[in-house]
C-alpha cells in the first residue's frame, strides 16, 4: 500500500462493542470490487463498477454498484447519493477511472467535485476514448487521485467489458459439462445429467452473468433445453441473456428455446464470423457458449474464446461423445494448451469438479 493511503487510514483493528472497525484502503476497493460483480448481465454495453465512499470517520458512508435498471446511474453517483453529506471531505474508492463526458448522465467528474470529496482512488483507468480524461478533471479541481491499488484483481473482474471496449468483440466463455473421461454424452446420445445438480446451479449464474447464450441445432434436437435462467436470485434482477442458435438442421417449431421467456436469434450455418458480427452490433460484453461437440470443437479450433468453465463428475463415460471431438489434433505439438486457474470441488456428498481455464495466451 502506498505510505498516503497508509496514513489516510488506520490499518483495520479489532471491534470494541460500540467501537466500529476502521475500514482501510484495500479493504474499501475490495469491497467495490465485490459489490460490482453485483452488476454482472445487468450492465451491458456499459461496464460493471462498484464505489465506495469512505467518511471522515473511517466508516463506510456510502457504496453502489452500476447496472442498467436504475436510470444508468453510473456507480459513483449511486454511492455520492448515498453517502449525502457525509461525502464532503471523503475518500471514494471507485473499481474505473470516474468519467469525464456527459452521456446517459452527466459526467461523474462534476458530482465528485461538487460533493466536496477530497480524494479518489481508483483501480483501473478508463480506456473508454469518449469517458477518458477523469482523473485530469479531478486533479485540475484540486482532489487528490491515485490510481492502480488492486489493479489486476479489478481488471479481472471487468475482464469482460474490458476486453469488449478495446476490441470490438465479446468476452467467450465456453462451458463444458462432462464426466471424468471428457464425454458429454454416452454412446447412445443420452447426456442428462451427467453433472450434480449443484454443479448445473453454478452454471446457471454463469448463465446469469452473460449478455447471450449460444448453441448449437444438434444440442437444441438432442436435449431440448430452454436455456433460461432460472431460480438466480440477485438483486430483484431478471435475468434474460439472448438465446442464439447456430447450424443449418431444422429445428421444432415447439423447441422450448423457441418459447417466449427470452429473445431468440437464429443464425442459419456455423459461420462464427456472423456470430461476432451479432455480438458487435448488440455491444455484447460476453457471451456463454453451451454447445455440443461440433460447435465447442469450433470455436476451440478458431480460437474464439477467452475461458472455459469445465463441470466434471467422477464417473466414466467409457466411448461415449468427447466435448473436443472434433478438434481435429494430430500430433501432440498440435495440441491446444489452456491456462488452469482455479479447480474447485462442488457440493458435499456428491462432489464434482469444476475448472476455470483461460485462453493460454491471454
Ligand atoms: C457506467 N457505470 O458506474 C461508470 C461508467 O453510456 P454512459 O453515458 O452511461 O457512459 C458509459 C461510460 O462511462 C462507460 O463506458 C465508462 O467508460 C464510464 N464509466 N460507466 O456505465 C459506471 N463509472
Ligand atoms: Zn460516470
Amino acid at each position: 500500500m502506498r505510505a498516503s493511503l497508509r496514513a489516510l487510514f488506520c490499518a483495520p483493528r479489532k471491534s470494541i462493542r460500540g467501537v466500529a472497525t476502521l475500514i482501510n484502503a484495500e479493504s474499501a476497493m475490495r469491497r467495490a470490487n465485490e459489490i460490482s460483480k453485483l452488476g454482472l448481465g445487468k450492465s451491458s454495453p456499459n461496464p460493471i463498477v462498484g464505489a465506495v465512499i469512505v467518511g471522515n470517520d473511517g466508516q463506510i458512508a456510502g457504496e453502489g454498484f452500476h447496472h442498467s435498471q436504475d436510470g444508468g446511474k453510473h456507480a459513483e453517483v449511486v454511492a455520492l447519493s448515498k453517502a449525502g453529506q457525509r461525502a464532503r471531505g471523503a475518500t471514494l474508492f471507485v473499481t474505473l477511472e470516474p468519467c469525464n463526458h456527459m452521456g446517459k448522465t452527466p459526467p461523474c467528474t462534476e458530482a465528485i467535485i461538487a460533493a466536496g470529496v477530497k480524494k479518489v482512488v481508483f483501480a483501473v483507468s478508463d480506456p473508454n476514448p469518449i469517458a477518458h480524461g477523469g482523473a485530469q478533471s479531478l486533479t485540475d479541481a484540486g482532489i487528490i487521485v491515485e490510481e492502480g491499488l488492486l489493479r489486476d484483481e479489478v481488471a479481472f473482474t471487468n475482464r469482460a467489458w474490458l476486453k469488449k471496449i478495446k476490441s470490438s468483440h465479446p468476452y467467450i466463455t465456453l462451458k463444458i459439462a462432462a464426466s471424468l473421461d471428457g464425454k458429454v454424452a454416452a454412446l447412445d446420445g443420452s447426456s442428462k445429467w451427467i453433472t450434480s445438480e449443484i454443479s448445473r446451479t453454478d452454471a446457471a449464474i454463469l448463465r446469469s452473468q452473460c449478455d447471450a447464450i449460444v448453441t448449437g441445432t444438434g444440442t437444441v434436437l438432442a436435449d431440448n433445453p430452454s436455456l433460461t435462467v432460472r431460480n438466480i436470485k440477485r438483486e430483484n434482477f431478471e435475468f434474460k441473456p439472448v438465446r442464439v442458435i447456430l447450424g443449418n438442421r431444422e429445428i421444432p417449431l415447439d423447441s422450448k428455446i423457441l418459447d417466449k421467456s427470452a429473445e431468440t436469434i437464429q443464425i442459419k450455418g456455423n459461420d462464427l464470423g456472423e456470430l461476432m458480427e451479432l455480438a458487435k452490433s448488440r455491444a455484447w460484453n460476453q457471451i456463454l457458449i453451451e454447445a455440443g461437440p461440433t460447435l465447442t470443437s469450433e470455436f476451440l479450433r478458431a480460437g474464439l474464446f477467452d475461458e472455459v468453465f469445465l463441470y466434471q463428475a467422477p464417473t466414466l463415460l467409457g466411448s461415449g461423445l468427447d466435448f473436443a471431438s472434433q478438434l481435429d489434433i494430430k500430433t501432440l505439438n498440435q495440441r491446444l494448451d489452456l491456462e488452469l486457474l482455479s479447480a474447485d470441488l462442488l457440493g458435499d456428498k456428491e462432489k464434482n469438479l469444476r475448472l476455470h481455464l483461460l485462453a493460454a495466451s491471454k
